[in-house]
Parts: C-alpha cells; sequence; structure tokens
C-alpha cells in the first residue's frame, strides 16, 4: 500500500504530517480556536490543503506590518469542489453573497473549472463552509496529495455523447473522492461515531498520494481541458454519434523549478483505448500504481510523470493492467483543432442554448464601469438553466430557453458587458494565475499585468493583419505552471519582479510544449522581441499555420530545446 522509497533517504516531512494526522484531523480544531493568531500551524496548514484550504498572506502589506512589528495579514483561500464546473443558479447566489460578506470579495474562476476564495478570516471559514455545504457544495480534495478537481468539457448539453462523457467524469470525481469524515467534523460539527468501525481509506491508504494528482476528460475536436498536462486523461473516442470509449492518457505534468533540471514539464502518454464501463477501474490502478511507486522522499519529484519518466512506461502499463485486469486495445486516432472556449450564443441538442462569455483571468468583481459581479448576479436572479466554468477561466450561462434569452441579453447590455466577447483572438485565449498579492509562491505580477500585456501586444497583431488568429497567451508569476503556460504560443513565466522567462512555439491545440526564447525578460523587453516575429508572421507564415508553429519553424533556433538557455536571435 505504501510507497517504496530508497532506503538512503528519508521521507518528506509531509509524509510524517500525514501519517500522524489521523486521517487528516491533524490539531486543527484546536488551531481554529485559537484567536491569538490569524495563521494555523505549519503541519495543520498542510492538512487544510485536503479540505480545500490554503493559508496565505496578503503580500502587498507585508513589509509595513514587518516594519510596524505586526503579524502578517493572514487569511484563507478556500477552493470549491466543482467537477466539470457545473453550478446552479442558487449555488451562484450563495458563492456570490459568500464571497461579499466572508471574503475579498471577488470570485476567482480558476483553470480548472472552480471557483476561489480569497482573504478569508480565520473565523470566517467555518461559517463560510458551512453556508455552502447549505448549497451542497464542499471543497474537500479540491487542494491536497489527491484527486483534484475532474475538468471535463462544460457544455454537455451539447450533444449525448458530451453528457456522457460528463457523467463518467462526475463517477470518477466522486470514486476518487477521500473517505475520511475529518472534513464534516471539522467544519461541519458532525459529531463523531463512537464505537463505530474504524474510517478506512481503502482506495488512498492513510498517507493518501505522494503529490497531487488531476484528471481530465475531453471530446476531440476540443481540447479545452490540456488533456496532455493531466496526470490522468480521458479522450472520448466517437463512432458516429456514439461515445464507444477512450484513449487513457498519463504522466503529463507542467510544474518545474527555475535552475533545476531535474524538474520539467512533461507531455503525458497515451496508454491505449478502453471501453467506458472500464473508466473508474483502471482510473484506480493508475492511481495505486502512482500511490505505491511516487517517489515519497522528495516532493519535486513526487508527481506521475517522474515515477513513469524513472521507471518507463512499459512498465506502467503492465502495472495497470495487471492491477484493473483490462488489457488497453491500440488508441484510437485522435485530432484536436483547438483549445478556444466558444464565445456568444450556441444552440444545444436539448433545444437550449448556451451563452459563452469571455472573463478575463476568471476574476469577477465590481469596477467603474465593469460591473461583472453585479451582472452574474442578476443574471442567476433570473435563471433557470445552470453555469459552467470553463477551462480557461471563463463561463457559459447554459440550458437558457428562447424566452429567456432577450432577458440575459438585456441585464448585460444594461451593465454595459454585451460585447465581451468582441475582443481581440490574442485576449480571448488568454490565461493568467493569480499570483500577487496572495499568492505565497509568486515571483512577480502574473493576473495584475496581463490588461497591460495585453494592450502593449495587441496594436502588434492588427499592425501585421494577424488579429483575426487563435493566439494563445498565458502568463504566471512562478514556474508552478498553473495557467498551463508551456503550452502556450506565447508563455511568459515569472522570476522575479519584473523579470520572466518567454517561451514561444507550443502547438495552438494543445499538443506540443514550447521552448525558451529568452530566460529572462521584462514584460517591455518581452513585447520588444515578439514586435518583430509578429510582424514576420503576418508576412511569411504559411497558409493556415499558427503563431506557434511559425515560431517552432522559422523563429527558434533549432537547438533551442524545452531547457535550454540562451536568448532567441530576433535580427
Ligand atoms: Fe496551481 C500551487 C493557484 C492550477 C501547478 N496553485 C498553487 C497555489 C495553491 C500556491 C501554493 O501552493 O501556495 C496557488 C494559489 C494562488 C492563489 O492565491 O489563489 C495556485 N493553480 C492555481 C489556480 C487558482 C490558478 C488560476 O489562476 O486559475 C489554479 C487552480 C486550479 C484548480 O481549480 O484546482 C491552478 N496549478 C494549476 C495548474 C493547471 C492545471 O492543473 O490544469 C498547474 C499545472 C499543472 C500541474 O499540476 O502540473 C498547477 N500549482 C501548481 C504547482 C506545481 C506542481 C508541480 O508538480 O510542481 C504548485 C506548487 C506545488 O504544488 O508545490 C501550485
Ligand atoms: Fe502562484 Fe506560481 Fe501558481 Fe501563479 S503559477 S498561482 S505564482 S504558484
Amino acid at each position: 500500500m505504501t510507497s517504496e522509497p530508497s532506503a538512503s533517504k528519508p521521507l518528506a516531512a509531509n509524509e510524517t504530517i500525514k501519517a500522524a494526522s489521523n486521517l487528516l484531523r491533524g490539531t486543527l480544531v484546536a488551531d481554529l480556536h485559537d484567536t491569538s493568531t490569524g495563521a494555523i500551524s505549519e503541519d495543520n496548514g498542510q492538512l487544510t490543503k485536503f479540505h480545500g484550504l490554503y493559508l496565505q498572506d496578503d503580500r502587498d502589506l507585508r513589509n509595513a506590518l514587518k516594519k510596524e512589528g505586526k503579524e502578517k495579514a493572514f487569511s484563507f483561500m478556500l477552493r470549491v469542489r466543482l467537477p466539470g464546473g457545473v453550478a446552479t443558479p442558487a449555488q451562484w447566489l450563495v458563492l456570490d453573497k459568500l464571497a461579499g460578506d466572508l471574503a475579498s470579495p471577488s470570485l476567482r474562476l480558476t483553470t480548472r473549472q472552480t471557483f476561489q476564495f480569497h482573504g478569508i478570516l480565520k473565523g470566517d471559514v467555518k461559517p463560510l463552509i458551512q453556508e455552502m455545504h447549505k448549497a451542497l457544495l464542499d471543497s474537500i480534495a479540491a487542494c491536497g496529495d489527491v484527486n483534484r478537481n475532474v475538468m471535463a468539457p462544460p457544455n454537455p448539453e451539447r450533444s449525448a455523447a458530451l453528457q456522457e462523457v460528463y457523467n463518467h467524469a462526475r463517477a470518477w470525481s466522486e470514486f476518487a473522492l477521500p473517505k475520511t469524515r475529518a472534513y464534516h467534523e471539522i467544519w461541519l460539527d458532525e459529531e463523531l461515531v463512537a464505537g463505530g468501525e474504524p474510517e478506512r481509506e481503502e482506495m488512498y491508504g492513510p498517507t493518501y498520494l505522494p503529490r497531487k494528482f488531476k484528471t481530465g476528460f475531453v471530446l476531440p475536436p476540443s481540447n479545452d481541458v490540456d488533456v496532455y498536462s493531466q496526470d490522468l486523461g480521458y479522450i472520448a473516442i466517437l463512432e458516429g454519434d456514439k461515445l464507444v470509449g477512450y484513449n487513457v492518457t498519463v504522466g503529463g505534468g507542467l510544474g518545474m523549478s527555475h535552475g533545476n533540471a531535474e524538474t520539467y514539464p512533461r507531455l503525458a502518454d497515451v496508454l491505449g483505448f478502453i471501453t467506458p464501463e472500464h473508466v473508474n477501474v483502471v482510473g484506480e490502478a493508475v492511481l495505486s500504481t502512482q500511490r505505491d511507486h511516487g517517489d515519497r522522499t522528495n516532493r519535486k519529484h513526487a508527481r506521475l510523470k517522474y515515477t513513469i519518466e524513472d521507471r518507463g512506461i512499459a512498465w506502467f502499463k503492465e502495472q495497470v493492467e495487471q492491477r484493473s485486469g483490462v488489457t488497453f486495445a491500440p488508441a484510437r486516432a485522435v485530432h484536436f483543432t483547438t483549445i478556444e472556449d466558444p464565445h456568444g450564443w450556441h444552440e444545444c441538442a436539448d433545444g437550449t442554448a448556451f451563452y459563452g462569455l469571455h472573463i478575463l483571468s476568471g476574476r469577477i468583481r465590481d469596477e467603474a464601469g465593469w460591473p461583472m459581479k453585479t451582472a452574474l448576479r442578476e443574471i442567476a436572479e433570473i435563471h433557470t438553466g445552470d453555469f459552467r466554468l470553463t477551462p480557461s477561466q471563463n463561463v457559459t450561462i447554459s440550458g437558457v430557453s428562447r424566452e429567456q434569452r432577450p432577458k440575459i441579453e438585456a441585464i448585460l447590455a444594461k451593465h454595459g458587458l454585451h460585447h465581451e466577447n468582441e475582443r481581440s483572438r490574442l485576449r480571448l485565449n488568454s490565461m493568467s494565475c493569480v499570483a500577487l498579492p496572495t499568492c505565497g509562491l509568486a515571483l512577480a505580477e502574473s493576473e495584475r499585468i496581463l490588461p497591460q500585456l495585453l494592450a502593449q501586444l495587441e496594436p502588434h497583431f492588427v499592425q501585421a493583419r494577424v488579429e483575426s488568429q487563435a493566439v494563445s497567451l498565458r502568463v504566471t508569476g512562478c514556474p508552478n505552471g498553473c495557467a498551463r503556460p508551456y503550452l502556450a504560443e506565447i508563455g511568459l513565466v515569472g522570476r522575479a519582479p519584473n523579470k520572466y522567462a518567454l517561451y514561444l512555439g507550443a502547438k495552438y491545440n494543445g499538443e506540443r510544449l514550447n521552448r525558451l526564447a529568452a530566460p529572462s525578460v521584462t514584460l517591455d523587453a518581452a513585447v520588444e522581441m515578439l514586435a518583430p516575429i509578429i510582424k514576420r508572421y503576418g508576412q511569411e507564415r504559411l497558409p493556415e499555420e499558427g503563431f506557434g508553429d511559425f515560431c517552432d519553424r522559422a523563429v527558434l533556433p533549432a537547438d533551442a530545446t524545452f531547457h535550454s538557455v540562451g536568448t532567441l536571435a530576433t535580427a
């Protein structure tokens, strides 16, 4: 059940914390009662992640508070568990209200189709979770060393096959949930059952996985969930309109550390084809192989991608086949063409329509002239369908009847938000991670500089007459890769304040990683480097050639590998 750490290496500290935690309880209750600090202990901070919570502090205030000799401005980030990103209007209204009453007050849509609250004070966490619970929402396993929020194409009602894919994603999400009642006891005041059966984590074991684990389902030709970046991926295969099974992919992952060549982004391998009834049993076999063989001595080497790199895909496939009793058939051919969310109105097979709404960086708030939070609240008040969060931090208003359509349009128009989708293709294909001021790992700005970066880059695409071309741009504040920047045609990855590594040349459809073009440039320098490349793209591109393909073919030196350093010659 447990991993086999090399005899010479001690287990990573988190392994001891998990083992001693009594299935994720730790001493959290005592910490919550301690009103002398807004924080919790470091050990408990590792455990709250399994409950969807991160202790953070406002980094904008750090220096000033330090000078005044005061404690950091601690608060919590909470990530909701929302398989496939589906929320009802009633749930939207609860989340909207909780953000206003007990958190930052913005709502943040994430790159894995869920909501995050920021700025929740320690004493407000429990009431917030309890209100979420009343709305049938929770944050169990949204973070931590377990199977995280499962991604799936966001608009299942477009076809019967998509609906089936969504159902499989949901079923796998439920199946892979931890069994501990720790969350219910700590946050929902559930009584401890005296004398009952001892709790067992049958699938995970008492120390869960060596590291986080992510699953995504996808239906070609859209690769909206970036399936090759997931630890476990299911690529739906249709014959005609009928779902016949999935190609299973394993070992994707994007996190790396600057200057540590032992860490790297990796695209998943394809194991083969399975029929739909085997989704859970194969998923469990993948997960248990990683549970037993993942590296529990070094968290920087603990993801499934390294287990597969170290032991080989043939060994891994054998393990999964043995454990599941399922033999993989040869993978079927798949063809991905896009990652872009459908924007605007789209008709569905069930007679309803949905409206895809672009939200820059997934940040929903009210700003002067841009009252998005209010508009979406008003829509939730009259909407009879539901909301879907997309893998690119956008939202779709789904299940809209013919009669409701003008009402939704009127609300957006009243607030001046009916032209949000009429933005450049670059903007519609952009993402950024949260970074400063909340993310404790940020080395540079991300979400807060995206508007400025877009404003600088967009005119170059217009001048080169390629503004209608979909080009993916993704920015992160550090190399962990939360906005999947290594799969972007233009990727900027923070190194230090206003210093970014620039990556170019990924394939737009998520099938090829980008490569390092400049190891450390300011944003202005990145724009200066990109300007002549965009101009050349307008003049020299081949018919239908994407920006990433052009950079890969004509701009990047042949030896510019993912790990290469050295700046790109732009002359
Ligand atoms: Fe992430 C850690 C935000 C998707 C790779 N990520 C973090 C933390 C929790 C920072 C921390 O550990 O203290 C960030 C919280 C920032 C904040 O203030 O909110 C954070 N990650 C995010 C989100 C909110 C970015 C966003 O702007 O949407 C995404 C939440 C997804 C969700 O709903 O579950 C988010 N993170 C990702 C992705 C993309 C994906 O999964 O599709 C990745 C790359 C894929 C992967 O995992 O390989 C990603 N996050 C990481 C890593 C690096 C993991 C690694 O293997 O090295 C860390 C750091 C860590 O785990 O040690 C990290
Ligand atoms: Fe934070 Fe880095 Fe993730 Fe951005 S990429 S949210 S800076 S951990």
